[in-house]
């Protein structure tokens, strides 16, 4: 294992102004997300809507890292490129999403358990030769009536740690993520305390296999309200609990915190992530970046619509969540800056 290598690889994927594009999802999840705005999920659709997101002019400046799906990692643009080669003429590094999606939890059946450990190793072999530099793993939390259960934090921690040891072992730097959902009506405290939990049963896990913790990422959700809770805590308040979350649990020796955004919308993940940054950039052991799928897809994907001839417009506004992302990274992101581009 060459920890140098894994150490440098972490750290480029958190440079300042840059964050992470989540385009991995399953073909399960990308059809529920077409179907919503009338695309037909066809694997042609699929490589023709992830070639529009690719080869947006200037899309590098603003991302350091693009999450792929098994199947996208085998597809071409239309001019032949693997997509892989074009994410790389970008200057963006490309990854892969390792798990094989949740199952039901064994006797707890309201909670989720993510599986994929079998044949991992080999897996990673074939991802690592075909260009793949970092892996992607995300076990799920559900908050609700007498759960999560502590087996259900145990079980998908331990299956977390053992991807991320698997990746190592390949020479691929794991993003390791353990999303607490914001389905549910409970209060900020509530997922602070669930939040708080997981992250430390899951850093537990991976000091106990054995991960080098700089040569890995970690990508949590924010503490936030349930999405149906009648309170819902301001910017200022997100910031604080989740800083205050990131700062009990994570080691400092993680080179990187790469938020998911979690079905927030694009322009609240933006001032979340924002708030966290103006408040504290500098000043804490690890970068606060970003590592979204929906918060920057939405709206492109609604826009290019399955329709080819609207790529050029889908690809502006995919381009201008990217660039608001960034700006948030260094915290001097405003909604003036919304207004004028629209
Ligand atoms: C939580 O989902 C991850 C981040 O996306 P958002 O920013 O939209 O929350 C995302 O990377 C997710 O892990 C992938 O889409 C894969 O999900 P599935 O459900 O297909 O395994």
């Amino acid at each position: 294992m060459n920890l140098q290598q894994l150490e440098s690889t972490a750290r480029e994927l958190v440079p300042g102004g840059k964050g992470i594009l989540a385009a991995d999802e399953s073909t399960g999840t990308v059809t529920k997300r077409f179907n919503a705005v009338d695309i037909e999920s066809t694997e042609e659709n699929r490589r023709a809507y992830r070639e529009m997101l690719f080869t947006t002019p200037g899309i590098g400046e603003y991302l350091s890292g693009v999450i792929l799906f098994d199947e996208t990692i085998r597809q071409k643009a239309s001019d032949g490129t693997p997509l892989l080669e074009v994410i790389e003429r970008q200057g963006i590094i490309p990854g892969i999403k390792v798990d094989k999606s949740t199952v039901p939890l064994p006797l707890s059946p309201d909670e989720k358990y993510t599986q994929g450990l079998d044949g991992l190793r080999d897996r990673l072999e074939e991802y690592r030769e075909m260009g793949a530099r970092f892996t992607k793993w995300r076990a799920v939390i559900t908050i609700g009536d007498s759960i999560p259960t502590v087996n259900c934090i145990e079980s998908n921690a331990r299956a977390l740690a053992l991807f991320a040891a698997f990746s190592q072992e390949a020479g691929l730097v794991p993003i390791v993520e353990p999303e607490v959902l914001i389905d549910g009506d409970h209060s900020i405290e509530r997922s602070d305390e669930v939040n708080e939990w997981t992250l430390r049963s899951t850093f537990n896990a991976l000091y106990e296999q054995g991960v080098h913790l700089e040569g890995a990422l970690l990508k949590p959700n924010m503490v936030i309200s349930g999405k149906d809770s009648p309170e819902q805590a301001s910017i200022e308040e997100v910031a604080r609990y989740t800083i205050k979350c990131m700062l009990r649990s994570v080691p400092a020796a993680v080179p990187g915190i790469v938020f998911l955004s979690g079905g927030q919308s694009d322009v609240s993940a933006t001032e979340h992530l924002n708030a966290m940054n103006n408040a504290m950039y500098g000043n804490l052991p690890w970068e606060i970046s970003f590592s979204w799928a929906r918060a920057l897809q939405g709206k492109p994907m609604e826009i290019w619509g399955g329709d080819s001839s609207n790529a050029k417009e889908a690809q502006k506004v995919f381009h201008h969540r990217a660039r608001m992302a960034s700006t948030a990274r260094y915290g001097t992101y405003s909604e003036d800056m919304e207004d004028q581009a629209a």
